[in-house]
C-alpha cells in the first residue's frame, strides 16, 4: 500500500515489442500463453525484469524456449538472468485466472455469462503478468478459443485474421492489431451476441465497418448508438482532420461495468446505459449522454490510443481532451445558439456542482496529480471536466484557428508516442508564437499544477462626467492539501456591458486591446481595467459563456441581475444572472434564522421569472433551466461551513412551492404548448418542449393543494405516455408532491419494464430520490435492498439506489439520527468486499462532512471512522476515507 509520485516516474528497463497471447476461455479457469518480445530499454542501467501480476496462477516461466528462473517479489514476476545486452528475447509465461470470480470487474471477468476485460488503469495485470504501465506499447496478436456454442462470438482489438473450428465443440478466433498499443487498451469479448452494422465511406474515401455488439433481444435499441458512431467519425475528420485509421470500429455493450466506456483499440467496450436506447426507454438525458460518450470513446481513438499518456498521473493529457472534443462535438451537433448554449449550461452546472466541490474538499488534486495511492480514485471531475476547461481556455487564448494549427502540431509531433500534459501545451504553445498563451507559458502552467477553485472578484464604477466605465479586477486561490499558498492563474475572462436597452454597448478598452473583440486576460494579482466612451451607466455581464473555471463574486443589485436575465445578449450568463437571483434569496434566508419564510421570492423576482417562461423568442429548454433553482449541494458549497442540509431544503422547498404558486398560470400555459411533442425524436428543441413540459408538470402537481386535477393527470400520463421521458417526468412530479397515487404509478411502472435492466435502475433511483416525508427515504431504501432485483454486484443497479439515496436524496439522506451516515457506512464495507472502485464512489459521497454543522458533523465524522477502522480496506476506500479524516 504504497504511494505512487509523479516525480519518481522512471523510464521503463525493458521494452516489450511483441505479444502473442492464446486465451482459452473458460469461466473458472481461463488459460493464457503470452508469448512476448523483450528487449532492454539501452537508456536505462541494466536491472532486474520485475512484471506486474495481481490474483493470478502462475503454471510456468520460459525464457528462449527454456526453463529459467524466476522469483516472486509481492504480486510482481521477477527474472534476473536475463541475456545481457540489446538484442529482444523471447518470454513465454503461462497463467490462469477466474472470470467468474472477477466482481472487481477489472482484468477478465464475466457479465450475463459472456467474457469481457477491462485494463484501464491496471487490470491487465490480472490478465497476464506483464510491464502494466501506458508507456510501454507493443504489437498484439491474439488467438481466443471458447466453447462455439456459449460463445460464438469472438473479438479482440484490430483485424480478424483466422477463425475456425477445434475439437470438442469448441472454436477460435485470431485477431491482429497493427498499431502499437499501451495494455491498458487491450480487450477481449466473447459471448452469444449479434451486431448492427454499417458501412461508411467517409470524406477521404476510406471505407470502414462499424458494428455495435449487443445481446441479440437489444439490436433494436442500437441505431441511436450508431448514428452518433457515425457522426462522430465525420465530425472529427470534419472538424479536426482526424481520419478512422481502422478497418473495423466496434462497440460492444455489457451491463456489469464500472466506467461508463472504455475506448479500447477498435474495440470500445460500454456500459450498456451507454449504448441502449428506444424512446420507450430511453429519456431525452440518455439520449444525449449516449452521443455525448460514442463520441468521446470514439475521439479516444486519437486523444489517447494514437498519443497516449507516459504514466497515469498524466491522465487528464487524453481525458481533459478528449471530454473537452466531445462537449464539442455535442454543441455542434446541437445546432442552433440556443441549443449550444443549453449543452454548456448542463457542462457547467456538473463541473460546478460536482467539481467546485470537489477542489474545495479532502481529494482535491490539481489536474496533474502529484500522488496517489490508488490511481482509479483519479478518474475524477477534476481530471475530466476542469481538465476539459483547461483545453476550453487554450482555445479562448488560440482562437479555433490557432487551437486546429496546435492540434495539428501535437500529432505531428507525438503520434505513436507517449507523453506528457506538458508535451501538449507546449505544442500549443509551439505552434502559435506571440498568442496570449505563448507569451505566459510558465503561468497558464499553473491550471495543471495548482488545485483549487480560483476566486476571481470583480468591482464596477462608473463616471457619468468622464464617460468611463472601471472595472477592478482581482484574483486568489484557497489553500488546498499540501498547497498552502497559491501563484496568480492566467484567466481569460469574456465579458460585455449590457445597455440600459438590453443591448450590449461597444467595449473600448484604454490602454490595451481585448483578445477576440470581449476577453480579457487577468495574469495579475489585481488588475484595474478602463472602458472608455461608456454613453450610460451600464450593467457589467463578466464571465461570459463561463470563459474560465473560477467562481465569480461581484456585487449586483436585484435590479441589475434582472435586467442580465432579460436581456444579457450572452445567453449562459442569462441563465447565471437568474440562478444568482434565486442564490442570493437562499443564502439570505439561510442566514435569517428563525422559522423559514414560506414565500421568499419577491414579486419582482416572480415577475421577471414569468416573463422568461413566456417570452416567445425564447427555446423551451433554456426556459426550463432558467425556471429551475440551483441545487441544494450547490447552495450549501457556496457556505462558509456549519452547514445545515435540513435547512437548506426547508428553504429550497419553500421557493419551490411559492414558485408553483405564483406562476400557476404560467405553468398551465406552459404545459399546454409544450406536453404534446408528436412523433418521439430526441433533437434539442422537442426535448426542450419535454423538458419545460415536465418541470410544469410537476410545479401544477405541487401548487395541487389537494385538488386532483393534476396529480391525476400525472398518473394517467404514468400510464399511457408515448416516451419515457414523459412517463419518467409524470412519475416524478407524482412523486415530488408526495401524492398517494405515486405508489399506485410506482407499480404500474414497474410492471411494464420489470424485463428491461436500465428502466428497472431507473425505478431504483426515482425512489431512493424520493422525499423524506417523515423520516420515510431511508426505510424505503431499506426495503428496496430487499428487492429480488436489487444487487451490490451489478455497478448500476448499486449506483442507482445507493448513489440516488446518499448523494441525491440529501434531505433523506442527512437524518439528525445520523442513521443515513449508518447506512452508508455499512454500504462502504459491503461494497468494497466485492467492488472497491465502485464502493470507494460511494465513500466520496461524504467528502463534504467537515462543513456539515453539528450535528450531522460529529455523526459524519463517527461513520468514517468506522470505515477507516476496518483492517481489510481496500486502498481505494482507504485512500478516499484517510484524506476525507486528515
Ligand atoms: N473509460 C474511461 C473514459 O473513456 C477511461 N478512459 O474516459
Ligand atoms: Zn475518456
Amino acid at each position: 500500500t504504497a504511494v505512487t509520485r509523479r516525480l519518481d516516474y522512471a523510464p521503463p528497463a525493458f521494452w516489450i515489442d511483441t505479444v502473442d497471447l492464446s486465451i482459452d476461455l473458460d469461466p473458472a479457469k481461463t488459460r493464457v500463453l503470452s508469448k512476448l518480445t523483450v528487449r532492454r530499454n539501452p537508456d536505462v542501467p541494466a536491472q532486474p525484469l520485475k512484471l506486474d501480476g495481481d490474483e493470478l496462477n502462475l503454471a510456468r516461466v520460459l525464457l528462449d524456449g527454456a526453463g529459467c528462473s524466476f522469483r516472486m517479489e509481492g504480486e510482481q514476476l521477477v527474472l534476473e538472468n536475463l541475456p545481457e545486452g540489446d538484442a529482444p528475447f523471447a518470454l513465454e509465461i503461462f497463467t490462469t485466472c477466474s472470470p467468474e470470480k472477477n466482481s472487481k470487474l477489472m482484468g477478465l471477468f464475466m457479465s450475463g455469462g459472456d467474457f469481457f476485460t477491462q485494463c484501464e488503469s491496471e487490470g491487465f495485470r490480472r490478465i497476464t503478468y506483464f510491464l502494466d504501465r501506458p508507456d510501454v506499447m507493443a504489437t498484439y496478436t491474439v488467438t481466443l478459443r471458447a466453447d462455439k456454442q456459449r460463445w460464438p462470438v469472438l473479438l479482440s482489438n484490430g483485424n480478424l485474421v483466422d477463425a475456425g473450428e477445434l475439437e470438442g465443440g469448441r472454436h477460435y478466433a485470431t485477431w491482429h492489431d497493427p498499431h502499437k498499443k499501451p495494455c491498458y487498451l487491450f480487450a477481449v469479448v466473447a459471448g452469444k451476441l449479434v451486431a448492427r452494422e454499417q458501412r461508411i465511406t467517409t470524406r477521404s474515401g476510406n471505407n470502414h465497418l462499424l458494428q455495435v455488439w449487443v445481446r441479440p433481444g437489444d439490436l433494436d435499441q442500437t441505431e441511436h448508438a450508431m448514428n452518433s458512431l457515425v457522426h462522430a467519425i465525420l465530425w472529427d475528420e470534419w472538424r479536426f482532420g482526424l481520419k478512422l485509421d481502422l478497418e473495423r470500429f466496434m462497440v460492444v455493450a455489457t451491463s456489469d461495468f464500472n466506467f461508463g466506456a472504455m475506448e479500447n483499440k477498435g474495440l470500445n467496450i460500454f456500459n450498456s446505459k451507454y449504448v441502449l436506447a428506444k424512446p420507450a426507454t430511453a429519456t431525452d438525458a440518455d439520449f444525449e449522454a449516449i452521443e455525448g460518450v460514442i463520441g468521446h470513446e470514439y475521439f479516444h481513438n486519437w486523444t489517447g490510443d494514437r498519443v497516449t499518456c507516459r504514466d497515469w498521473f498524466q491522465l487528464s493529457l487524453k481525458e481533459g481532451l478528449t471530454v473537452f472534443r466531445d462537449q464539442s462535438f455535442s454543441m455542434d451537433m446541437a445546432g442552433t445558439a440556443s441549443a449550444r448554449a443549453v449543452k454548456r449550461i448542463g457542462d457547467v452546472i456538473t463541473l460546478r456542482t460536482v467539481q467546485f466541490a470537489e477542489d474545495a474538499g479532502p481529494m482535491a488534486h490539481p489536474v496533474r496529480p502529484d500522488e496517489y495511492l490508488e490511481i482509479t480514485n483519479f478518474y475524477t471531475t477534476t481530471i475530466y471536466e476542469k481538465g476539459a476547461e483547461v483545453v476550453r481556455m487554450v482555445e479562448t487564448l488560440l482562437g479555433r484557428e490557432g487551437f486546429r494549427r496546435g492540434l495539428d502540431l501535437y500529432f505531428q509531433r507525438h503520434d505513436g508516442h507517449a507523453v506528457t500534459c506538458d508535451d501538449f501545451i507546449q505544442t500549443m504553445a509551439d505552434a502559435t508564437p506571440g498568442s496570449a498563451l505563448a507569451e505566459r507559458l510558465p503561468q497558464f502552467k499553473l491550471w495543471y499544477s495548482q488545485a483549487g477553485t480560483p476566486v476571481v472578484r470583480a468591482q464596477g464604477h462608473y463616471d457619468a462626467a468622464a464617460q468611463t466605465y472601471t472595472l477592478q479586477l482581482s484574483q486568489s486561490c484557497p489553500p488546498t492539501a499540501g498547497q498552502p499558498a497559491k501563484q496568480p492563474m492566467l484567466i481569460p475572462l469574456r465579458l460585455g456591458l449590457v445597455g440600459l436597452d438590453g443591448r450590449d454597448l461597444p467595449l473600448t478598452l484604454q490602454g490595451g486591446a481585448l483578445l477576440h473583440g470581449d476577453v480579457v486576460v487577468l495574469h495579475e494579482p489585481a488588475a484595474t481595467l478602463v472602458f472608455s466612451g461608456v454613453t450610460q451607466e451600464p450593467v457589467p455581464s463578466l464571465l461570459r459563456g463561463f470563459s474560465a473555471p473560477v467562481k465569480l463574486q461581484m456585487e449586483a443589485t436585484p435590479e441589475q441581475l434582472m435586467h442580465r436575465l432579460a436581456h444579457d445578449s450572452d445567453p449562459f450568463n442569462r441563465w447565471e444572472a437568474g440562478q444568482q437571483l434565486a442564490l442570493r434569496v437562499a443564502l439570505a434566508q439561510l442566514a435569517a434564522g428563525g422559522e423559514v419564510a414560506p414565500a421568499p421570492l419577491s414579486d419582482a423576482h416572480l415577475a421577471a421569472l414569468r416573463a422568461v417562461l413566456r417570452d416567445a423568442a425564447l427555446d423551451a429548454a433554456f426556459k426550463a433551466l432558467a425556471l429551475g433553482l440551483p441545487g441544494e449541494s450547490y447552495i450549501a458549497d457556496q457556505l462558509p461551513g456549519n452547514v445545515d442540509p435540513q435547512r437548506i431544503h426547508a428553504v429550497r422547498e419553500a421557493m419551490r412551492r411559492q414558485l408553483a404558486h405564483a406562476l400557476r398560470a404560467d405553468w398551465q400555459w406552459a404545459w399546454e404548448h409544450n406536453h404534446d411533442t408528436g412523433a418521439y425524436t430526441p433533437d434539442p428543441v422537442s426535448s426542450g418542449r419535454r423538458a419545460l413540459a415536465g418541470l410544469a408538470l410537476a410545479m401544477l402537481c405541487l401548487a395541487a393543494d389537494g385538488d386532483a386535477v393534476w396529480p391525476g393527470k400525472a398518473y394517467q400520463r404514468v400510464k399511457d405516455a408515448g416516451n419515457m421521458t414523459d412517463r419518467e417526468n409524470a412519475l416524478q412530479a407524482l412523486l415530488g408532491c408526495g401524492h398517494p397515487l405515486a405508489a399506485r404509478a410506482l407499480e404500474g411502472f414497474y410492471a411494464r419494464f420489470s424485463h428491461e435492466a436500465l428502466v428497472v435502475d431507473k425505478w431504483f433511483a426515482l425512489q431512493a430520490r424520493a422525499p423524506d416525508v417523515a423520516g420515510s427515504a431511508l426505510p424505503a431504501v431499506l426495503a428496496l435492498m430487499q428487492h429480488p432485483d436489487f444487487t451490490l454486484k451489478n455497478p448500476n443497479r448499486a449506483r442507482s439506489l445507493l448513489f440516488g439515496f446518499c448523494s441525491g436524496n440529501p434531505a433523506g439522506f442527512h437524518r439528525l439520527d445520523g442513521a443515513g451516515y449508518t447506512f452508508w457506512a455499512g454500504q462502504v464495507l459491503a461494497l468494497d468486499a466485492i467492488n472497491p472502485q465502485v464502493a470507494a464512489r460511494l465513500a466520496r459521497t461524504m467528502d463534504a462532512w467537515a462543513r456539515l454543522a453539528e450535528p450531522w458533523r460529529g455523526a459524519a465524522r463517527e461513520a468514517i471512522a468506522r470505515v477507516a477502522a476496518q483492517p481489510k480496506l481496500s486502498n481505494d476506500v482507504r485512500e478516499v476515507v484517510t484524506r476525507a479524516l486528515a
